[in-house]
């Protein structure tokens, strides 16, 4: 049907999102997430300035044409801004296409391979027995995969620790200018496999266990984490080491069998081609929102499926709800699913964004409704302007820039 409006709407319920709304002829609007943390404004305005004048006329469901067209149109290729901007018209467009036929999006992909969506939830404190504690509570609620992070001892701040009394997620865009946190490597690799070992001697081998090393290690010294955390049987060691450096994971993969994740800051298939191909990675983390969409992280995981690697998709808070809803659509149908995070989002995140996807026993489903299954309530929207805020900086204690 032919596209009549596409509306950017900008707003803060808990934390900064971008979402798409694309309107048709006889009225059906479809939805798209185009946050991109700490940079949410480029893609507002690569898409109020730049695509959504592009798509009035168009017929919504020629979903592969525009895909073509934003991305070879725009002669500047790729990147996280471009293929924001193009995710948030693809999942939008998508969403018309169920609610056009009345079913939900897995359906269009072709069914669900698998009765319920494997998650994760993010466990962190800001000490050992802190961590411990938030470890039974997510076994409490039934989860099978728990991603820990804690404090570690000597550093004054670290990736991925709840902000202590806001609950079961954290924001770690937490300013309205970049705040520095500094790290120090060696502490880190000397508390790992303590923390870990902490875990699997109270909780055991029967859940399974997840870490972020957060883009911060050289090669080897990813590769002796690797073979640190090796007796505690990972789940896998995530973003090991900067991954635009693709052949520098052959270093670790010389070194451990601890499975190792990447691909949250990647955004096209040709950012992950040569760690899918060699086989140098066991999950790729792409995300429906950072990735082109549903129509481009097809590809990827299809490409990931002909090598042995398994999908496990980027969830975190920044991520709204309508990345999430789709990611579950697309997850439930791959066969080479792997995992997905989920990290929740912070309130007042629901008042805006009403879900139909819902959690039982370790694992999400996607819901039936049409299309992606998400709606927008605009005036709650309009109630939470948008407020700059920045993900830190890192720097090592000799003040040099590292990375966060
Ligand atoms: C993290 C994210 O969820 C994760 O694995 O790497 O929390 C990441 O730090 C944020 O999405 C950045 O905005
Ligand atoms: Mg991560």
């Amino acid at each position: 049907m032919r596209i009549t409006a596409a509306e950017v709407i900008v707003t803060c319920p808990g934390r900064n999102y971008v979402t798409l709304k694309i309107t048709t002829a006889d009225g059906v609007t479809g939805l798209g997430d185009a946050t991109l943390n700490g940079r949410e404004l480029a893609v507002a305005s690569y898409l109020r300035d730049h695509v959504c004048p592009l798509l009035i006329g168009r017929d919504s469901a020629h979903i592969n044409d525009i895909w073509q067209y934003l991305y070879r149109g725009a002669y500047w290729r790729r990147g996280p801004v471009t293929m924001t901007a193009i995710a948030a018209v693809d999942c939008a467009l998508w969403d018309i296409l169920g609610k056009e036929a009345g079913l939900p999006v897995h359906r269009l992909l072709g069914g669900a391979a698998r009765d319920g969506v494997l998650i994760y939830g993010h466990a962190s404190g800001q000490s050992v027995d802190e961590l411990l504690d938030d470890v039974a509570a997510y076994r409490e609620q039934g989860y099978r995969a728990i991603r820990v992070q804690a404090a570690i001892p000597g550093l004054e701040s670290t990736y991925g620790l709840h902000h202590p009394g806001t609950g079961a997620t954290y924001e770690p865009a937490d300013a309205a200018m970049p705040s520095d946190n500094v790290w120090h490597t060696p502490a880190y690799l000397e508390f790992a496999p303590e923390l870990m070992r902490a875990v699997r001697e109270r909780f055991g081998y029967d859940f399974h266990l997840l870490h972020d090393v957060h883009h911060r290690l050289s090669p080897l010294e990813a590769a002796q984490l690797g073979k640190s955390l090796e007796p505690y049987r990972m789940f896998w060691i995530e973003d090991p080491t900067p991954a635009e450096d693709q052949e520098a994971f052959r270093t670790i993969r010389q070194h451990t069998t601890t499975p190792v994740a990447v691909g949250e800051v990647f955004n096209s298939i040709w950012d992950c081609q040569h760690l899918i191909t060699e086989r140098l990675i066991d999950y790729i983390r792409t995300s429906v929102s950072h990735t082109g969409g549903i129509t481009h992280l097809r590809k990827v995981f299809d490409l990931a499926a002909l090598h042995g690697v398994r999908t496990g998709s980027h969830g975190a808070g920044d991520l709204s709800p309508i990345s999430f809803a789709a990611a579950l659509h697309l997850d439930i149908t791959v066969p080479n699913f792997g995992i997905q995070e989920y990290m929740g989002h912070l309130e007042p995140a629901s008042e805006v964004f009403k879900t139909n996807y819902a959690f039982r026993d370790g694992y999400m489903h996607p819901g039936d409704a049409p299309g992606l299954g998400v709606e927008i309530d605009e005036e709650a929207a309009a109630r939470y302007p948008y407020e700059p805020k920045y993900l830190p900086v890192n720097r090592l204690r000799d003040g040099s820039m590292h990375d966060w």
